[in-house]
């Protein structure tokens, strides 16, 4: 192996050119026309155009990869992660022309990619996992029984999801048939292929990953564990390693699955063995991911060890330079610097990086893909930088955190740094006692915490005021507020027309029409754009308040609308097929 093809832009091409420099071997990048100018072009030691801006004309295309390749004279090829990193098709087609694949066979990414048969190999593998069914179900019927079997919740998943398309959770019996079909409908429209299984579902569990790395001579060593519980809509905004507050029995039954699950699976390579950590403390295999991930350097910083040399290695036919399992040495947090505005729900805010600059000092690593005056397009990951903080312990890696956000300057667009920031402050995140997050923290308990970067978000004031009316303690108050604020709370999934007040009498809100669009209390408004998949519900039925209604569909998700308030569904505005924007009447409840 001498010269490495880099699939792939943004940081993680700039940090496997930085690892192909490290190890002598020289490296070739390639670009989107939008991409030229970019910082992974520099960091190779030279750089090809793919012509076009699309994924699909650029970082998808295959035979445009292997043309480069091949008049680069390439010997081998790093998918980085994302794009075609875990395309069994694609790593088969770097192989059949000749070149190493810095990755696991096509076969062992084809076995691990289908959630059921990854299932099947982890049954083999002795490892624990939460009651499931025996391979695909091919009706809801099947569905419900495992639920009457198993009790409720349960989680439909499809056999190709990924993050969180064509997964439903089952908490009522009657709710089966609906998530059945979405889940299967989910699945066909994002992966060509609707099967499903079904598992008992955990609540509010802990995510936690093992990191693993396997060569071709049967060596198979974790080097590390991490917590990846902290996500948004199934992103991952903040990591750390190793993953804190488990006892002595889970991380053994995390390590010794992990190296199992490899084993059956005949896997090489750098991989993670996916569990879920429930509140009672069980421990349940959930999926592999057969690349190089995003969070890889606090396991890195925390082991000593450089993941993505051991590829290099292992894709050379090398044995690991690991002997064995490393113990952890200090604490490591990752917070991902994405080009989003958090004061308008993550929106994606593509543009130009006016000024970047860095924290530097002890226990500082920023793993960037851009500097002052990059481009940020909008057609590819919102991911600009990865700020890795290491202290000797967990209480100091927080401190240390604190400091290096806020030193950490991008300007120009928005960033999800006010996001982190705030997290920081969190008692539930920074407690030495243990951790008080789960994989949906962020968008419950957390979520009315979440400040908006005042510079950019959408509360910089259009002028425009609307007044709504509140009930406190029982007394009608009508409150002036600025109509962006409105407009950003519909936008995160709030409903215009109304909220239900809580049993011991919270606010209810309604819009009064004394200045700005008149909404009546009738109508049932869209928090999303998107398309209208179906209705739940007959015009002339009657309804309670937080009755589904209506499916939407939107970047390949379906989400279901729940009716404002109790009453007759009146009329469909919408109906089926309808492309509908965010404060759509979709119907009217009389
Ligand atoms: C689960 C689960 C609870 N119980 N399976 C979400 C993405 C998909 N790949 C698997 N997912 C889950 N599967 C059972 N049996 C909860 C989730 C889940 C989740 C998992 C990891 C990280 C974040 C998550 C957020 C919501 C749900």
């Amino acid at each position: 192996m001498r010269k490495v093809l880099i699939a792939n832009r943004g940081e993680i091409a700039v940090r496997i050119a930085r690892a192909c420099e490290d190890a002598g071997l020289a490296s070739v990048a390639v670009y989107a026309d939008i991409d030229a100018d970019a910082m992974h072009v520099g960091a190779a030691g030279e750089a090809f155009s793919l012509g076009g801006n699309s994924p699909a004309d650029t970082y998808l295309n295959i035979p445009k990869l292997l043309r480069i390749a091949e008049a680069s004279g390439a010997d081998a090829v790093h998918p980085g992660y994302g794009f075609l990193s875990e395309n069994a098709d694609f790593a088969q087609a770097v192989l059949d022309a000749g070149l190493a694949w810095i990755g696991p066979s096509p076969e062992a990414i084809r076995q691990l990619g289908n959630k059921i048969t990854a299932r099947e190999i982890a049954v083999r593998a002795g490892a624990p996992l939460v009651a499931g069914s025996d391979g695909p179900v091919a009706s809801a019927a099947e569905a419900r029984a495992f639920a009457e079997e198993h009790g409720l919740p349960v989680a439909i998943k499809a056999a190709f999801g990924g993050g969180g398309r064509g997964l439903k959770v089952v908490r009522e019996l009657p709710e089966v048939e609906e998530a059945f079909d979405s889940a299967v409908r989910e699945a066909v429209v994002a992966f060509g292929r609707g099967e499903c299984f079904v598992e008992q579902y955990l609540d509010r569990p802990r995510h936690v990953e093992a990191q693993v790395i396997a060569d071709t001579h049967g060596n198979v060593v974790v080097v590390g564990t991490r917590d990846c519980s902290l996500q948004r809509r199934h992103q991952k905004l903040v990591e750390e390693a190793p993953a804190p507050f488990l006892t002595d029995a889970q991380r053994e039954s995390i390590y010794s699955a992990a190296k199992a699950i490899c084993r059956e699976a005949g896997y090489t390579g750098a991989g993670t063995v996916e569990f879920l950590v429930s509140a009672g403390g069980a421990v349940a295999f959930l999926e592999v991911n057969t690349r190089l991930q995003v969070e890889h350097p606090i396991t890195e910083e925390t082991s000593g060890i450089d993941l993505v040399q051991e590829q290099l290695r292992i894709a050379a036919g090398l044995p690991l330079s690991v002997p064995a399992d490393p113990e952890p040495r200090g604490h490591s947090f990752e917070f991902r610097l994405n080009a989003e505005d958090v004061g308008r729900g993550f929106l994606p805010s593509p543009g130009t990086v006016a000024a970047f600059s860095g924290p530097t000092g002890p226990g500082i690593r920023l793993d960037t893909g851009v500097r002052s005056r990059s481009v940020v397009p909008p057609q590819f990951d919102s991911l600009l930088a990865k700020l890795v903080v290491t202290g000797a312990d967990r209480q100091q890696a927080i401190r240390r955190a604190r400091r290096a956000l806020a030193e950490m300057e991008i300007s120009g667009l928005a960033t999800v740094l006010p996001f982190h920031r705030a997290v920081l402050e969190a008692p539930e995140f920074t407690s030495p006692d243990g951790l008080g997050v789960h994989t949906r923290w962020i968008e419950t308990e957390f979520a009315d915490r979440i400040p908006g970067d005042p510079e950019y978000s959408s509360v910089a004031p259009s002028g425009e005021r609307r007044t709504i009316t509140v009930d406190v303690d029982g007394k009608r108050l009508a409150v002036g507020l600025p109509a962006d604020l409105l407009d950003g709370w519909a936008r995160s999934g709030g409903s215009l027309s109304g909220v239900s007040s809580g049993p011991d009498g919270g606010a209810s809100v309604g819009v009064d029409a004394s200045s700005g669009p008149v909404v009546p209390e009738s109508a049932v408004v869209s928090g999303m754009a998107g398309t209208v998949v179906k209705w739940l519900v007959e015009p002339g039925a009657a309804v309670d308040a937080g009755d589904p209604l209506v499916v939407l569909e939107a970047m390949k998700m379906e989400t279901q609308v729940p009716a404002h308030r109790g009453g007759t569904l009146s009329s469909v505005v919408s109906a089926a097929g309808g492309v509908v924007s965010v404060g759509s009447v979709l119907g009217h409840i009389e």
